[in-house]
């Protein structure tokens, strides 16, 4: 009857653990930045809990309600460990955004704010800032909270991306928005992603009872 219960709490404990992994096992941008010139940077988050090649990301850029890639960047080969951040910038950017980027492009990091971008892992789409396919006027959101002339931190509780690219977009609920050309918080990212679920905790003392 004991060893039956232990089994059961076991196989509790590895559903928890599973409905974890499917709730944060992601990659998402965690930063968009679009300043003054040409003052822009994306920062991308791993929150997969485990690291990831970064050769298997792409970033798309859909320019003014482009339905097609305007342009896309494949990240260079390396590994993108589990918490860590990867920014790709504008090579023209201020100095202390080049200071922490990882990789540059003019031709994705290009966007001035009603252009709609993509973070695609293994040829899947994972994250989508704006609405593919058209063209908000000047930017998504209502001001101060937009995607023109500020920076935006993705809220510590969002642990996956929005992966549906076609439908209505608004910063507000999944993005702290900043000043013009606030970079301070660029090259790292804070969430409750990688939090070990209570009940693995719970487990180890629990065990005890069943030996
Ligand atoms: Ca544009
Ligand atoms: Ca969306």
């Amino acid at each position: 009857m004991r060893r039956l219960t232990a089994v059961t709490l076991l196989l509790l404990a590895a559903s928890s653990t599973v409905a974890f992994a499917q709730t944060g096992n992601c990659l998402f941008f965690s930063e968009y930045i679009e300043g003054s010139s040409n003052n822009k940077a994306l920062e991308i988050y791993n929150a997969t809990n485990t690291p990831v090649s970064l050769g298997s990301l792409q970033i798309l850029l859909y320019s003014n309600g482009a339905a097609a890639p305007s342009a896309t960047l494949t990240l260079n080969a390396g590994t993108l460990i589990d918490g860590g951040t990867y920014v790709v910038a504008n090579p023209l950017a201020a100095a202390a955004v080049l200071g922490v980027a990882n990789q540059t492009s003019s031709a994705v990091i290009s966007y001035n704010g009603d252009d709609a971008i993509e973070l695609r892992y293994n040829g899947v789409t994972v994250d989508v800032i704006g609405q593919i396919g058209v063209d908000p006027g000047s930017s998504w959101g209502v001001e101060p909270n937009t995607t023109v002339n500020h920076t935006m931190v993705r809220n510590g509780s969002v642990c996956c991306g929005d992966a549906v690219g076609n439908n209505a977009f608004d910063p507000t609920g999944e993005w702290t928005v900043y000043a013009q050309d606030t970079y301070s918080y660029l090259g790292s990212h804070t969430t409750q992603c990688q939090v070990v679920p209570s009940e693995v905790h719970n487990w180890g003392s629990m065990k005890g009872l069943y030996r």
